[in-house]
């Protein structure tokens, strides 16, 4: 199913513990947002193409806030082990207050202490995954994974707990919010393709801000 209706409510639910909150972000939060994730991503421990075990690269410009996530060990850490042993940077305060704000919106009481910061380029992709590295009790008791887009639109597909299960593609636009925790916390997920040219004219963006913030 691909749900593509521009009349879809704020709040859709894809089955228990997921949450899509539509246009959840004001322009200005997402101006605001932009402009810090612009800072880190192009920062002293900015982004970077990570290549995973394997040998293969991904299709974003990535960098971790709070703890590291090494693409090679798939656990996280306190230096950039992978890449340049850089001290990883701490998730900024005002964004840990808007995650947990988020995670309550749908449901979830939550304090996210890391961060995934993404950045699409026009090929920009990400292969379908589960988010499992986080401590073992986190991913038990369910604790969200809270997801803000900013830019341009992505094709986001969510689908069941095996990697066979159906997908559905969700069109993810700047400023929404998707959450996803209890029993949906390791759903998979993945971005098929990026809508170029499609981010509010008002950021000046041309590609897409991912962020993605959980509990360690
Ligand atoms: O870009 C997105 O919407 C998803 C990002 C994601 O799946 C991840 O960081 O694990």
């Amino acid at each position: 199913m691909i749900h593509e209706d521009a009349m879809l409510p704020f709040e859709t639910t894809l089955g228990p513990g997921a949450t899509w909150l539509r246009g959840y972000l004001s322009l200005d939060q997402q101006r605001a947002i932009a402009e810090k994730a612009r800072e880190i991503i192009d920062g002293p421990v900015g982004g970077y193409v990570p290549t995973v075990r394997g040998g293969g690269r991904m299709h974003v410009r990535m960098t971790s806030l709070g703890r590291h996530w090494n693409p090679l060990t798939y656990k996280y850490m306190a230096t950039r082990a992978d890449y340049d042993d850089a001290p990883v940077q701490p998730v900024p305060e005002e964004w840990v207050a808007l995650a947990s704000a988020i995670a309550a919106e749908a449901g979830f009481t939550a304090t996210p202490d890391i961060a995934l910061l993404n950045w699409y380029g026009p090929d920009g992709r990400m292969g379908l995954h589960q988010d499992k590295d986080e401590g073992a009790e986190s991913i038990a008791a369910g604790h969200p994974v809270v997801s803000i887009s900013i830019g341009d639109t992505a094709r986001f597909l969510f689908g069941g707990l095996t990697r066979r299960d159906p997908v559905e593609a969700l069109l993810l636009e700047s400023g929404d919010a998707f959450v996803f925790g209890g029993p949906a916390r390791l759903r998979f997920h993945g971005v098929s393709r990026i809508i170029p040219g499609t981010a509010p004219a008002a950021l000046g963006l041309s590609g897409r801000f991912n962020l993605t913030f959980r509990v360690y």
